[in-house]
């Protein structure tokens, strides 16, 4: 268990930790100088049974605010230190306030320096306490009466603040550790320590800096100051990293570090504002401020997304738009402090890590945000139920944290289904099968000479509008399902197919005949219209239409080709498996190098061949632009020979 001080300067933290653990917990040598904490200080105490009480100790300065906020995060509970002799001082305020913004709602005051106060003294700093505590997270907590000197009250406190016990956080997510320091460690190399503050981390574990993306992996590590065999969410580790690029100035206090699927630096962070009661002014659209979220300290924008001003004692969505990309998961608590750092002026909690550049104030964007506001089970069916219809499963689940098992867990929950990575109610599934499949329908009735629609014709034509990826996601699940069929470039009804009139039928027929007959070298269409003593513009308009519905191929004015004799050609080129002449290619096809070369132009002008003064290459993503070659002809099986 983890137990941050918190208190004016000069007010005993220090000394009471030393009361509590025998460690003094000022290290630096200008702390020891001029007798007050600068930066954060760490003790543990044994207790013998197994359970230990782990201290970070902050300064009081009010030029340490900073590190105070770096302190506090991640602790467990808050032993809010007040001098019996001093009452309550500016700090004892801000900090308690900071408390209150982290939302931590675990702690115990102790009034220290009891030694020099009365008993009368006592029960009014008492009473101002308590009232002081009344409208924050810690209302209601223990006031005890100590002193470091004599040692009064020390053992009462320890056993009250072991009472409270551990917060309890989860270890379900992926890890995430806020790093608070980071030195080199003669004979092991670079050393992180800070608090994690989700899952576990182990000894070989690959982890990622965020935001700099530099790659660790764990060579060994200290749990609560022992060496462990894993670290768990709520405790106080100290690392020991390798990596090929990491030194002890490539780390900073304020980076995380974390398993690569949750490594997702952000500077834009969708929050709820508060701003604290005690402002004297309402806080405007865009304001600067110093934004701390775990151990890192960032400056920032606000941009109020529901107004133009917040007003003390208020609370508003906004977004904040750092000057540098910080890790941020869902529900983190940020605190932040005026633009010159003389004091803590409100507090938010992360809705969304990754807000939008553009349209955060729309309505939808807000609806979206009061949808995630919730907790992550009714966050999911919240967004579900949203008119975009559809959530993008692995961003919910890094932006709160949340392994995909059990994102997928809470998508069943809210009796939704996943289709290629997005979530969708089993309503809303239902709506675009029926709406995909009317405006097929539609289209078909309205143009029945018409193959289909290409895809991105069908997004665009149907009654909702759907983002072009989720789309092709709801397309695939429609196509697989064989509520319609792709067909070359075109989508269309299983049902739907072209009906020549019977004329044009029977001259399809005998021209399909001929371009079957001679696949490589067909009649043109003046052959095919003086043969049959059709008007030429009829024929030729019957095969503009063959060649719509993919069924013949024009490669060179009036010359036209079966499909499948186009893609038979295309696996013949490929067949030399090298570059080859117009020369070799006419050969194998035997119709005459005039044509051969009408066809190789037609490959180049389509990118099905490359040429290169006299020689050619086919391109292997080219080479079923007209479906796959048909299977060569079955040879006819010998006869059967008896005996
Ligand atoms: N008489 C008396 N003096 C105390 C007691 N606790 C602390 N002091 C004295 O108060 C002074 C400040 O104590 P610290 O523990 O350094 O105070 P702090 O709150 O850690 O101060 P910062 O870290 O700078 O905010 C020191 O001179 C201590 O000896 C106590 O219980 N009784
Ligand atoms: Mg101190």
């Amino acid at each position: 268990m983890i137990v941050g001080t918190a208190g004016h300067i000069d007010h005993g933290k220090t000394a009471l930790v030393k009361a509590l653990t025998g460690i003094d917990a000022d290290r630096l040598k200008e702390e020891k100088a001029r007798g007050i904490t600068i930066d954060l200080g760490y003790a543990y105490s044994d207790l013998g049974d197994g359970r230990q009480l782990g201290f970070v100790d902050v300064p009081g300065h009010e030029r340490f605010v900073h590190n105070m906020l770096a302190g506090a995060t991640g602790i467990d509970a808050a032993l809010l230190v007040v001098s019996a002799a001093e009452g309550i001082k500016p700090q004892t305020v801000e900090h308690l306030q900071i408390v209150d913004l982290l939302g931590l709602d675990r702690g115990i005051v102790a009034l220290t320096k009891a030694d020099l106060a009365d008993d009368d003294q006592i029960l009014e700093r008492m009473a101002e306490i308590e009232t002081l505590l009344s409208t924050t997270s810690l209302r209601g907590a223990e006031i005890v009466p100590v002193s470091a000197l004599t040692g009064d009250g020390i053992d009462e406190l320890k056993t009250k603040l072991l009472a409270l016990g551990e917060s309890g956080k989860a270890t379900t997510g992926f890890a995430r550790l806020a790093v608070d320091r980071c030195f080199l460690l003669p004979g092991a190399g670079v050393v992180v320590t800070g608090t994690i503050h989700a899952g576990e981390i182990r000894p070989d574990d690959r982890l990622i800096l965020t935001p700099s993306g530099l790659e660790a992996r764990v060579r060994s590590l200290h749990a609560q100051n022992r060496p462990a065999e894993v670290g768990r969410a709520g405790e106080r580790c100290a690392l020991n990293l390798t990596g090929p690029r990491l030194s002890k100035d490539a780390i900073r206090r304020g980076d995380w570090i974390v398993s690569p699927d949750l490594h997702a630096p952000t500077d834009r962070i969708d929050v709820r504002l508060s701003l604290l009661p005690s402002e004297t002014a309402s806080l405007r659209h865009w304001s600067p401020a110093h934004v701390h979220l775990g151990a890192a300290h960032v400056m920032g924008r606000v941009a109020l997304l529901e107004g133009e001003k917040l007003a003390p004692g208020d609370s508003m969505l906004a977004q904040l738009v750092l000057d540098e990309k910080i890790g941020a998961v869902a529900g983190d608590r940020v605190v932040l402090r005026d633009p010159s750092a003389l004091r803590t002026i409100g507090g938010a909690a992360i809705v969304d890590p990754f807000g939008p550049p553009r349209n955060r104030r729309a309505e939808r964007r807000l609806a979206e945000l009061t949808a995630l506001a919730a907790p992550d089970d009714e966050a999911l069916a919240g967004v579900l139920r949203l008119e975009a219809g559809y959530v993008d499963l692995a961003r919910f689940g890094v932006a709160r944290n949340l392994r995909p098992a059990e994102v997928e867990r809470l998508l069943g929950e809210a009796e939704g289904a996943q289709v290629a990575g997005y979530g969708f109610l089993a309503a809303t599934l239902a709506a675009a099968h029926d709406d995909m499949l009317a405006t097929l329908k539609a289209f078909h009735a309205e143009k029945p000479d018409a193959p289909g629609l290409q895809g991105e014709r069908l997004r665009l034509a149907m009654k909702k509008r759907w983002p072009a990826p989720v789309f092709a996601a709801l397309l695939d699940r429609e196509v697989r399902a064989k509520s319609l069929v792709v067909d070359g470039p075109f989508l269309r009804l299983p049902g739907h197919s072209l009906t020549l009139g019977s004329k044009d039928e029977a001259l399809w027929q005998k021209i399909s005949a001929e371009l079957t007959r001679d696949r490589f070298k067909p009649p043109r269409v003046r052959d095919f219209a003086q043969a049959y003593g059709v008007p030429e513009g009829d024929t030729r308009k019957l095969l503009q239409r063959l060649a719509k519905l993919g069924r013949v191929v024009e490669l060179a004015p009036d010359h036209y080709f079966l499909r499948p004799a186009v893609a038979e050609m295309i696996a013949i080129a490929n067949g030399f498996g090298q570059e080859f002449t117009a020369a070799e290619f006419r050969d194998k096809l035997d119709n005459g190098r005039k044509l051969a070369i009408l066809i190789l132009e037609f490959f180049d002008r389509q990118g099905i061949t490359i040429r290169r003064g006299d020689l050619r290459r086919t391109v292997p993503q080219k080479l079923e632009r007209y479906g796959k070659p048909p299977e060569p002809a079955v040879s006819p099986s010998a006869p059967v020979r008896s005996g």
